[in-house]
C-alpha cells in the first residue's frame, strides 16, 4: 500500500550539507513509489525574531532548493505551511493534549532558550506545531535528522494519547525515517555541536549555496585534532569523522574504504580531496537552484501544492473536529 511521507525544513537561512544529506537525501528518494508531502514551515521560524523581508526571501529560497535537489512537485506536494490554516488549527487541539511537563523535557526547546528569563511561548510550543504538521496528513513515515528524534516521540505519544480518548482511528501515528549515515552532520568550527543554520559563525557549514572559495575555506579551517590519524572513531575523533562522514556520503563511498585510501596521509590531503567532492556535487544544485528561484512556474508550483495539501488538512480537520465534538454542525 502507497505511504504518505510528510517532512519539512525552517526558512531560517541557507540550507547546509547537514539538512540535504541528513533529510532532504531521502525526501527525494522516498518518492519513489510514496505520496510525499513537503513543506516550507515558515510558522516555526518566527519561534524566534525575524525579519520579514529576509523571512520572504528564505521561503522561496528553501522551496527553489526542493525543486533543485530533485523534488519533484509533480509528485510530490511542495508548499509553505502558513498557506495551509489547518496546521495552525490543528496545533490548538494538540496544544489541549499535551503537557508542559513533556514539552519542558525537549532539548532544542533548553537549547534554543538557554540565557533567557522567558521564552517565547512559540519556542516552547514548537513541537506541538510540528505534530501538528505531521498528524495533518496522516503522514505514515517522516524522513528527518536525529536532532528531530525527540519531536518525533512526542508526536507519537500525542497521537496515541488522542487516539485512545478519542477513537483509535484518530490520525495515523507515524515513523521516523532516520539515515545510518549523515544523520547528524556536525558543526565544522566544534564537532560537539550540530551543524545549524542559525550558528554565529558562516564557517561553521556549509550552505548549499555557498560558492567554491567559502567551501575551500570552511573546510581548510575545519577543527580536528593534533594526532594525525584519518580513522572513522566520533567519540575520539569527532572533527576528522565528521568529515570522513560528509566524503562518504557525498563520494558513495563506503568509510572503510576512505580510511584505507587516506592511511599515513595527513589531514590536508583528505581536506583539499572533500572540497573537490563537495564542490562537485553543490554545483549542479547551484545551477537548478538559479534556474528555478526567480521564476513563475515557482510560484505556481507553491499555490498548488497549496490547494493540494488544503484539501486533505481539511478533510483530517473534519474528521478530528467530529471527534472532538467541536463546531455548529
Ligand atoms: N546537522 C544536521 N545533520 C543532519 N540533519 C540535520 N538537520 C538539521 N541539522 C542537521 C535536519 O534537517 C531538517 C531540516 O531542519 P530544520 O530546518 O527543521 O531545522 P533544524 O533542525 O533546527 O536545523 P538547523 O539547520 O539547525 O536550523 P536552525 O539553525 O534554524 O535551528 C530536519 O529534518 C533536521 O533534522
Amino acid at each position: 500500500m502507497t505511504k504518505r511521507v510528510f517532512s519539512g525544513v525552517q526558512p531560517t537561512g541557507n540550507i547546509h550539507i547537514g539538512n540535504y544529506l541528513g533529510a532532504l537525501t531521502q525526501f527525494v528518494r522516498l518518492q519513489d513509489g510514496n505520496e510525499c508531502v513537503y513543506c516550507i514551515v515558515d510558522m516555526h521560524a518566527i519561534t524566534l525574531p525575524k525579519a520579514p523581508e529576509e523571512l520572504r526571501d528564505n521561503i522561496l529560497d528553501v522551496a527553489a532548493l526542493y525543486i533543485a535537489v530533485g523534488i519533484d512537485p509533480a509528485r510530490s506536494i511542495v508548499f509553505v505551511q502558513s498557506d495551509v490554516p489547518g496546521h495552525a488549527e490543528l496545533a490548538w487541539i494538540l496544544m489541549c493534549n499535551s503537557y508542559t511537563g513533556e514539552l519542558s523535557r525537549m532539548t532544542q526547546f533548553k537549547d534554543k532558550s538557554r540565557g533567557n528569563e522567558s521564552a517565547p511561548t512559540g519556542l516552547f510550543a514548537y513541537p506541538v506545531l510540528m505534530a501538528a504538521d505531521i498528524l495533518l496528513y496522516d503522514s505514515d513515515i517522516v524522513p528527518v535528522g536525529n536532532d528531530q528524534k525527540q519531536h518525533i516521540e512526542l508526536t507519537r505519544d500525542i497521537a496515541i494519547r488522542v487516539n485512545n480518548k478519542y477513537g483509535s482511528d484518530t490520525f495515523v501515528v507515524p515513523e521516523g525515517r532516520f539515515l545510518k549515515e549523515g544523520a547528524r552532520i556536525m558543526s565544522l568550527d566544534d564537532p560537539a555541536a550540530k551543524m545549524s543554520k542559525s550558528a554565529a559563525n558562516s564557517l561553521s557549514r556549509i550552505s548549499l549555496l555557498d560558492d567554491a572559495s567559502k567551501i575551500k575555506k570552511a573546510i581548510m579551517r575545519a577543527a580536528t585534532d593534533s594526532d594525525g590519524e584519518i580513522r572513522f572513531d566520533p567519540e575520539n575523533k569527532p572533527g576528522i569523522s565528521n568529515l570522513l562522514t560528509i566524503y562518504s556520503v557525498f563520494a558513495g563511498t563506503p568509510l572503510a574504504d576512505l580510511e584505507k585510501t587516506y592511511a599515513g596521509q595527513g589531514y590536508g590531503t583528505l581536506k583539499k580531496d572533500l572540497v573537490d567532492v563537495v564542490t562537485d556535487a553543490l554545483t549542479p544544485i547551484k545551477q537548478s537552484y538559479e534556474e528555478v528561484r526567480h521564476s513563475e512556474e515557482l510560484l505556481r508550483i507553491l499555490k498548488d501544492g497549496a490547494e493540494r495539501a488544503n484539501a486533505i488538512s481539511e478533510q483530517t480537520l473534519k474528521r478530528v473536529k467530529e471527534r472532538f465534538g467541536l463546531g455548529s454542525r
